[in-house]
């Protein structure tokens, strides 16, 4: 089986029972006149994540992974989207409002949608998410269950948001975690060096780190 030199110590896994996933790759945190960009962030940050996880979900869809995208987002009525979400904090379009790449954060418009470098193919599940954590409020457990899936290759924006809150609700629900360094990121340069320290800290309590170079090498 492939073992990927990590952090704290190597990440054994079984192709079969891992699924590389994909968090919430969208234009609207990635590219300007987005979600991110109105609370504030400079989202040129995140598009460096975009090349080395092309490159990854490449060599996943080689090796025959199953391969899952997230995206975080709501129905164009909001119902989905709690006040306490809505409200909160004061950016320069609130969740539903107009943008120059349609209404900001709304399951249906070009923003909420993957960027095309990662677009997923047609056999590729899509979870829509109406929050930061990708098995809340959706059938993400479920699939996983029904595929026999065990272990998760962890990607996507931002590292200490989504990443994190579905990592912590992966472990719960008894995942093995690897979070692939360069294939995640965050606005924040503190936040993406803290949060992958918290994954693979005190014997890996959320799970491992490592970066693509070397899972691609044992793919
Ligand atoms: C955020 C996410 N940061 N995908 N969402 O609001 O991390």
């Amino acid at each position: 089986m492939p073992t990927v030199d990590a952090s704290p110590y190597s990440f054994t896994f079984d192709p079969e029972s891992t699924a590389l996933l994909v968090i919430d790759m969208q234009r609207d945190f990635v590219e300007p006149g987005g979600f991110g960009e109105t609370l504030g962030n400079d989202v040129g940050k995140l598009q460096k994540v975009i090349p080395p996880l092309a490159r990854l979900l490449g060599a996943a869809r080689a090796a025959g992974l199953l391969v899952v995208h997230t995206r975080e987002g709501h129905l164009p009525d909001l119902s989905d989207c709690p006040p306490a979400k809505l409200n909160r904090g004061a950016p320069s379009m609130r969740i539903g409002d107009p943008g120059p790449k349609g209404r900001i954060l709304i399951r249906g418009e070009y923003g909420h949608d993957i960027v095309d470098d990662l677009k997923p193919l047609g056999d590729e599940p899509v979870i829509d998410k109406p929050g930061k954590g990708s098995f809340y409020a959706t059938d993400l457990g479920e699939l996983l269950a029904g595929k026999g899936v065990t272990s998760l290759i962890v990607t996507g924006v931002t590292t200490e948001v989504c990443v994190h809150t579905t990592v912590r609700e992966a472990n719960d629900r008894g995942f093995e975690c690897l979070v692939v360094s360069d294939c995640v990121g965050s606005y924040f340069d503190e936040f993406q060096e803290a949060g992958l320290a918290m994954i693979a800290a005190q014997g890996g309590i959320f799970g491992w780190v490592a970066p693509s170079d070397k899972l691609i090498e044992v793919m």
